[in-house]
This record gives C-alpha cells, sequence and structure tokens, in this order.
C-alpha cells in the first residue's frame, strides 16, 4: 500500500482526542441471543425492541423481557454461518398501519435476497411466514462481504441497502453497473417490473445514475464491506461503518443535502491511501472518511469497522449529536461531530471489550442500543456537557 497521502493520514488520526472523561456506559436490558446482529425498533408506539440473529430468527423484546417465540424464523430459506446470514432488518416507516417490514439475508445459492415480510393478523409479537415477498434479489460470488443492512430514509422514505464487494474482483465497487459495493436507494411502495416477479420496487427519478449507463438503483459508490450504516432521524445524514481490508477501518458521511453518486475509492484507495491496484488511478474519486482507524496504531486491535447512530434521544443530552461507533475486535467506541467541514473524533474507551459489538440500533425514543456476545445493552452517557474543552 503506498501512502501518497501521508498528510491526510496524520491529520485522520491526529484528529482522534481522549474524552475527559470517558462518559459513556452500557446497562444490560435482555441476554440469550444466539448471534445477534442487529437491534432496531418498529415505530409503532409499542417501545419494543427487535435483535435479529443471523441464523434466521428475529426476537422481540418487549417491556425488558425476551420473549421466547421469535418474531420470524427463516433458518429454513438461509444460508448462515461465516459472513452469511439473516444480516438486516427494518420496519416500513407506515408499520402500523400496513404490517411491513423487510430483511436482508443470504439464501440457500449464498445470494442476496432483500425480502418483505407482514405481521400475522392475530399476535403482534408473530410475523407471517407464509407472508415473504421477494423485493430485489443479486448474486454474490462468494461467502465474504454481503454487506447487509437495510433502512428507510428518514426524509424521502425509500429504502436503502447496503452491498459489499462479494469477495471476488474488488472493482465491482468501481463498476456502476454492479449493485455489489454500493448503497442502493429504491422505492417499495410501487413496482417499475411488472414482468419480473421478483423484482418488486420502483426507481426514485432522482437517483444519480438514472438516464446514465449505471445501474439506476445506485446512491453511492466504493464500498468494501459496509455492514452496518444508518440515518440520523433528524437531518437525515446518512452514516456508513465500511469494513476495510489491510489497513483502514472507514467511517463515511454522506450529507442530507447530498444528490447521491458519491465515490468512497475502494479498491482504488483504503482510506486515505492510494491501493495502486491495477485500473486505479491516484487521481480517481475517492470522498474521505470522517474517521478512520489503522491497524497499524499502537495499542490497538482495529479490524472491523461497525457503524453506529448519531445519538439523538432524550436521556443523556450531553451526547445529542455525537456520532457513536466502534470496531468489532478492538471494542473502543468513539464519539465525532461535524464543526464547520472538520470532524472531531473523541475516543471513548472500550464499553463492552473486543469482539463483542455487531451492531447498534435505536429505539422508538433515539435511545442507542447495542448487541453483544449475546446481549442486548442499552448505551448510556452522561447528563450535562460531554466535553469541557472549548469546542462547545
Ligand atoms: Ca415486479
Ligand atoms: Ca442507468
Ligand atoms: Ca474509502
Amino acid at each position: 500500500m503506498t501512502k501518497l497521502l501521508f498528510g491526510l493520514v496524520s491529520l485522520l488520526c491526529g484528529n482522534i482526542l481522549m474524552a475527559q472523561p470517558a462518559f459513556l456506559g452500557t446497562e444490560d436490558v435482555a441476554g440469550g441471543f444466539s448471534s445477534p446482529v442487529s437491534v432496531t425498533n418498529a415505530g409503532d408506539g409499542s417501545d419494543r425492541l427487535f435483535v435479529t440473529q443471523q441464523g434466521g430468527q428475529i426476537k422481540v423484546v418487549e417491556n425488558g423481557v425476551h420473549l421466547p417465540t421469535p418474531f420470524l424464523d427463516i433458518s429454513g430459506v438461509i444460508t448462515s454461518g461465516g459472513e452469511r446470514g439473516l444480516l438486516g432488518l427494518t420496519f416500513h416507516p407506515n408499520y402500523a398501519s400496513n404490517g411491513f417490514f423487510y430483511v436482508n439475508y443470504t439464501d440457500a445459492q449464498g445470494d442476496t435476497v432483500v425480502a418483505r415480510y407482514s405481521v400475522s393478523a392475530q399476535d403482534a409479537n408473530v410475523a407471517d411466514p407464509a407472508s415473504a415477498f421477494t423485493i430485489l434479489t443479486f448474486e454474490q460470488p462468494f461467502g465474504s462481504h454481503n454487506g447487509g443492512d437495510l433502512h428507510f430514509g428518514p426524509a424521502d422514505g425509500y429504502l436503502y441497502i447496503s452491498s459489499g464487494d462479494g469477495g471476488g474482483d474488488p472493482m465491482v465497487s468501481q463498476n456502476t453497473t454492479s449493485l455489489l459495493g454500493k448503497i442502493l436507494r429504491i422505492d417499495v411502495n410501487s413496482d417499475d417490473f411488472p414482468a419480473e416477479p421478483d423484482r418488486n420496487y420502483a426507481i426514485p427519478a432522482d437517483n444519480p445514475f438514472v438516464g446514465t449507463g449505471g445501474a439506476d438503483e445506485i446512491w453511492v459508490t466504493g464500498l468494501r464491506n459496509p455492514w452496518r450504516f444508518s440515518f440520523d432521524r433528524v437531518s437525515g445524514d446518512l452514516f456508513i461503518g465500511d469494513v476495510g481490508e489491510d489497513s483502514w477501518e472507514e467511517f463515511n458521511h454522506v450529507p442530507a443535502t447530498s444528490m447521491g453518486g458519491e465515490n468512497f475509492g475502494w479498491p482504488c484507495f483504503e482510506g486515505p491511501d492510494f491501493s495502486g491496484v491495477q485500473g486505479c488511478d491516484v487521481t480517481d474519486p475517492n470522498t474521505l472518511p470522517l474517521a478512520a482507524l489503522s491497524h497499524t496504531e499502537p495499542g490497538t486491535n482495529y479490524c472491523t469497522a461497525v457503524g453506529g447512530y448519531r445519538y439523538r434521544g432524550q436521556d443523556y443530552l450531553g451526547l445529542s449529536g455525537w456520532y457513536l461507533f466502534t470496531d468489532w475486535c478492538d471494542g473502543t467506541f468513539f464519539a465525532a461531530r461535524q464543526v464547520n467541514n472538520n470532524w472531531q473524533v473523541f475516543n471513548m474507551g472500550t464499553l463492552v471489550g473486543g469482539f463483542a459489538v455487531t451492531g447498534m440500533g435505536e429505539d422508538e425514543n433515539g435511545e442507542l442500543h447495542a448487541v453483544a456476545w449475546s446481549g442486548l445493552l442499552k448505551i448510556t452517557g452522561p447528563d450535562d456537557l460531554i466535553f469541557a474543552d472549548g469546542f462547545e
């Protein structure tokens, strides 16, 4: 890896400051999960949390109780293990009235499926497994780098889906005719493909590759394995954790004002470094991450970016507006915020330990939660201003 842009490397690293002190903590909410990978809420006023297990189950936590009966169990239709499985879950913005929710999983052939399911008519804590309705599928060349997250944009109501480079030729991330290595953006409330039974969505007219040779579903490009991403529920900003290869773990930002089309560089760049991969040029587009964690930083073990959330809850007002994120292997949490055109990034310490936190999510009030090992945790913070450092 050629470090042609060493000055930027220093800037990205040197920007990480120590919190004074680290105010973050955790509270146990529920346990007994098997390989949990995400947590979210239904937005239906029930205050329930839904934990996605890689093996194919969605589990409900109601009033702090982990219900034994799964909300949905699709273990029979998926391939799980390694980086495959049931990887993501999100609820339709009108879930309270239409009962639709959406999953991202690896099917029996190892390919990606985004499917809609419906809650059962009889029991709010059980979905109807026969309601499966395919939204979108795409082939995966190998078992790794499946991406797998999905969320509705808070402002536009479109479904955004993260896809990795698939573990084969990484240049697919720069190929705008491929859905791999991208964030996709589709409208699930309509169908532009009535003749195609496994393609049931519409293309937003303002997607960046509409009217060009690129795939109309693409929102942003140049990602390697965007395992977890999120939206700021207030501003609509998009935050993407992108799992790196040998050098950097990336956390990328797409402002709500974006028209899409950002290129985050992979595989021509990893973090700020030009890779020298054949077919790449140092002048190629590379929207830099808001923060990047170096694999070679002494005393750390960064290896897998876990994108978090910009805190918008009410319990810890000192965290308001801070983007919280972590790394699966190392376990250190970070808080970042944008001041003018710069990002300040603070090391908040290790809350749970390494090889623990696989995903984060919000409850209906915006309180931040994480899944770690077999548990569901609430992230806690200070009651007062987070930093007394003159930045306020
Ligand atoms: Ca169709
Ligand atoms: Ca096109
Ligand atoms: Ca990048």
